[in-house]
Protein backbone atom coordinates (compact mmCIF):
# COMPACT_ATOMS: atom_id res chain seq x y z
CA UNK A 1 0.00 0.00 0.00
CA UNK A 2 1.65 2.88 -1.26
CA UNK A 3 -0.85 5.85 -0.37
CA UNK A 4 0.28 7.65 2.05
CA UNK A 5 3.39 9.10 0.06
CA UNK A 6 1.40 10.31 -2.34
CA UNK A 7 -1.35 11.67 0.05
CA UNK A 8 1.32 12.81 2.79
CA UNK A 9 3.69 14.28 -0.41
CA UNK A 10 -0.14 16.01 -1.38
CA UNK A 11 -1.13 16.92 1.44
CA UNK A 12 2.20 18.29 3.40
CA UNK A 13 4.77 19.24 0.60
CA UNK A 14 1.65 19.92 -1.41
CA UNK A 15 0.82 22.71 0.97
CA UNK A 16 4.09 23.25 1.06
CA UNK A 17 4.40 23.74 -2.39
CA UNK A 18 0.82 25.92 -2.93
CA UNK A 19 1.20 27.48 0.77
CA UNK A 20 1.87 31.33 1.53
CA UNK A 21 0.22 31.85 -1.56
CA UNK A 22 -1.20 34.62 0.78
CA UNK A 23 0.58 35.97 3.95
CA UNK A 24 0.09 34.14 6.74
CA UNK A 25 -1.01 35.55 10.09
CA UNK A 26 2.25 36.68 12.05
CA UNK A 27 4.03 34.00 13.41
CA UNK A 28 6.29 34.38 16.45
CA UNK A 29 9.43 32.33 16.80
CA UNK A 30 9.48 28.67 18.09
CA UNK A 31 8.74 29.41 22.08
CA UNK A 32 10.85 28.58 24.64
CA UNK A 33 8.20 27.57 26.88
CA UNK A 34 4.54 25.99 26.44
CA UNK A 35 2.07 28.89 25.94
CA UNK A 36 -0.22 28.60 29.53
CA UNK A 37 -3.31 30.88 28.76
CA UNK A 38 -5.88 30.55 26.85
CA UNK A 39 -6.08 33.98 25.88
CA UNK A 40 -2.94 34.16 23.83
CA UNK A 41 -3.54 33.83 20.48
CA UNK A 42 0.05 32.61 20.04
CA UNK A 43 -0.43 28.96 18.41
CA UNK A 44 0.77 25.55 19.21
CA UNK A 45 4.25 24.56 18.96
CA UNK A 46 3.31 22.27 16.66
CA UNK A 47 1.82 24.72 14.47
CA UNK A 48 4.17 27.10 14.96
CA UNK A 49 7.22 24.52 13.33
CA UNK A 50 5.07 23.66 10.71
CA UNK A 51 4.51 27.16 9.30
CA UNK A 52 7.95 27.72 9.90
CA UNK A 53 8.87 24.60 6.93
CA UNK A 54 6.11 25.38 4.97
CA UNK A 55 7.93 29.21 4.77
CA UNK A 56 11.36 27.19 4.66
CA UNK A 57 10.31 24.71 1.71
CA UNK A 58 7.29 26.25 0.14
CA UNK A 59 8.95 28.05 -2.70
CA UNK A 60 11.56 25.75 -3.22
CA UNK A 61 9.53 22.94 -3.57
CA UNK A 62 7.43 25.07 -6.15
CA UNK A 63 10.31 24.85 -8.23
CA UNK A 64 12.82 22.91 -7.27
CA UNK A 65 13.60 19.14 -7.98
CA UNK A 66 11.09 16.76 -6.39
CA UNK A 67 14.07 14.64 -4.81
CA UNK A 68 15.25 17.95 -2.88
CA UNK A 69 11.77 18.68 -2.07
CA UNK A 70 11.53 15.16 -0.43
CA UNK A 71 14.63 15.30 1.58
CA UNK A 72 13.13 18.07 3.25
CA UNK A 73 10.46 16.77 3.58
CA UNK A 74 11.95 13.71 4.95
CA UNK A 75 14.30 15.98 7.30
CA UNK A 76 11.21 17.53 8.63
CA UNK A 77 8.97 14.57 9.25
CA UNK A 78 11.62 12.10 10.87
CA UNK A 79 11.89 13.79 14.24
CA UNK A 80 14.48 11.82 16.18
CA UNK A 81 16.70 11.63 13.02
CA UNK A 82 16.55 7.97 13.26
CA UNK A 83 16.32 7.56 9.17
CA UNK A 84 13.06 5.75 9.70
CA UNK A 85 9.69 7.55 9.98
CA UNK A 86 7.77 5.97 12.37
CA UNK A 87 3.86 5.92 12.67
CA UNK A 88 3.64 8.36 15.84
CA UNK A 89 5.98 10.27 13.56
CA UNK A 90 3.33 10.64 10.62
CA UNK A 91 0.37 10.64 13.58
CA UNK A 92 2.21 13.75 14.34
CA UNK A 93 2.82 15.06 11.36
CA UNK A 94 -1.21 14.61 10.14
CA UNK A 95 -2.55 16.52 13.59
CA UNK A 96 0.03 19.25 13.15
CA UNK A 97 -1.51 19.31 9.47
CA UNK A 98 -4.82 19.66 10.67
CA UNK A 99 -3.79 22.11 13.03
CA UNK A 100 -2.16 24.32 10.80
CA UNK A 101 -5.17 24.48 8.63
CA UNK A 102 -7.19 25.50 11.30
CA UNK A 103 -4.64 28.58 12.02
CA UNK A 104 -4.23 29.60 8.73
CA UNK A 105 -8.00 29.91 7.86
CA UNK A 106 -8.80 32.32 5.43
CA UNK A 107 -5.12 33.10 4.22
CA UNK A 108 -5.15 29.39 2.53
CA UNK A 109 -6.89 29.24 -0.88
CA UNK A 110 -10.45 27.45 -1.20
CA UNK A 111 -8.21 25.01 -3.54
CA UNK A 112 -5.76 24.87 -0.54
CA UNK A 113 -7.85 23.61 1.86
CA UNK A 114 -10.20 21.28 -0.10
CA UNK A 115 -6.88 19.54 -1.05
CA UNK A 116 -5.61 18.83 2.50
CA UNK A 117 -9.00 17.92 4.30
CA UNK A 118 -9.51 15.63 1.09
CA UNK A 119 -5.85 14.32 1.67
CA UNK A 120 -7.02 13.50 5.12
CA UNK A 121 -10.03 12.66 4.69
CA UNK A 122 -8.27 9.76 2.36
CA UNK A 123 -5.73 8.76 4.87
CA UNK A 124 -8.47 8.73 7.68
CA UNK A 125 -10.44 6.16 5.49
CA UNK A 126 -8.40 3.89 4.87
CA UNK A 127 -6.87 4.07 8.34
CA UNK A 128 -3.00 5.41 9.08
CA UNK A 129 -2.15 2.11 10.93
CA UNK A 130 -3.21 -0.37 7.95
CA UNK A 131 -1.61 2.52 5.27
CA UNK A 132 1.78 2.28 7.54
CA UNK A 133 1.80 -1.48 7.69
CA UNK A 134 1.23 -1.69 3.88
CA UNK A 135 4.34 0.27 3.38
CA UNK A 136 6.39 -1.40 5.98
CA UNK A 137 7.40 -3.76 3.39
CA UNK A 138 10.25 -5.48 6.19
CA UNK A 139 8.00 -5.13 9.26
CA UNK A 140 10.37 -3.31 10.72
CA UNK A 141 8.11 -0.92 12.23
CA UNK A 142 9.63 2.37 10.12
CA UNK A 143 9.63 3.37 7.09
CA UNK A 144 12.76 3.42 5.47
CA UNK A 145 12.81 6.25 2.05
CA UNK A 146 12.72 3.22 0.38
CA UNK A 147 9.83 2.11 1.32
CA UNK A 148 8.40 5.13 0.91
CA UNK A 149 9.16 5.56 -3.10
CA UNK A 150 8.68 2.57 -4.00
CA UNK A 151 6.06 3.32 -6.55
CA UNK A 152 6.61 6.45 -7.27
CA UNK A 153 9.96 8.36 -9.12
CA UNK A 154 11.08 11.10 -8.11
CA UNK A 155 13.08 13.00 -10.31
CA UNK A 156 14.52 16.65 -11.18
CA UNK A 157 11.13 18.47 -11.80
CA UNK A 158 9.10 19.94 -9.01
CA UNK A 159 6.95 17.54 -6.68
CA UNK A 160 3.75 19.05 -8.08
CA UNK A 161 4.74 17.85 -11.69
CA UNK A 162 5.63 14.70 -10.81
CA UNK A 163 2.70 13.52 -9.18
CA UNK A 164 0.56 14.73 -11.51
CA UNK A 165 2.84 12.09 -14.38
CA UNK A 166 0.86 8.65 -14.82
CA UNK A 167 4.13 8.13 -15.56
CA UNK A 168 5.86 8.89 -12.03
CA UNK A 169 3.20 7.42 -9.83
CA UNK A 170 1.91 3.86 -10.51
CA UNK A 171 -1.94 5.17 -9.94
CA UNK A 172 -3.28 1.54 -11.05
CA UNK A 173 -1.15 -0.05 -7.53
CA UNK A 174 -3.26 3.10 -5.94
CA UNK A 175 -6.42 2.51 -7.41
CA UNK A 176 -6.15 -0.99 -6.35
CA UNK A 177 -5.47 -0.45 -2.65
CA UNK A 178 -8.21 2.79 -1.67
CA UNK A 179 -10.51 1.14 -3.81
CA UNK A 180 -13.62 3.07 -4.22
CA UNK A 181 -11.73 6.00 -3.08
CA UNK A 182 -9.66 5.84 -5.94
CA UNK A 183 -11.86 8.44 -7.80
CA UNK A 184 -11.35 10.91 -5.28
CA UNK A 185 -7.47 10.61 -5.49
CA UNK A 186 -7.88 10.79 -9.49
CA UNK A 187 -10.07 14.18 -8.39
CA UNK A 188 -7.25 15.44 -6.37
CA UNK A 189 -4.05 14.65 -8.55
CA UNK A 190 -5.76 16.30 -11.73
CA UNK A 191 -3.94 19.55 -13.14
CA UNK A 192 -5.73 22.53 -11.23
CA UNK A 193 -5.62 26.27 -12.04
CA1 LIG B 1 12.14 8.39 12.84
Amino acid sequence: MRLVLVVLAVTVLGAAAAGATEPAPAVPAVPAQPVETAESAAPPRAVIAFEHFIRRNGPFCRTGASTDCFQRGWRFADRDSDGALALAELTEIRAALLQWTEWRGESLRGGERLGIATGVWIIDSVGLPALFAGFDSDASGGLSREELLADVELDERPLGQVLLDPEAVDRAALAERIGKLSPVLDALLKPQE
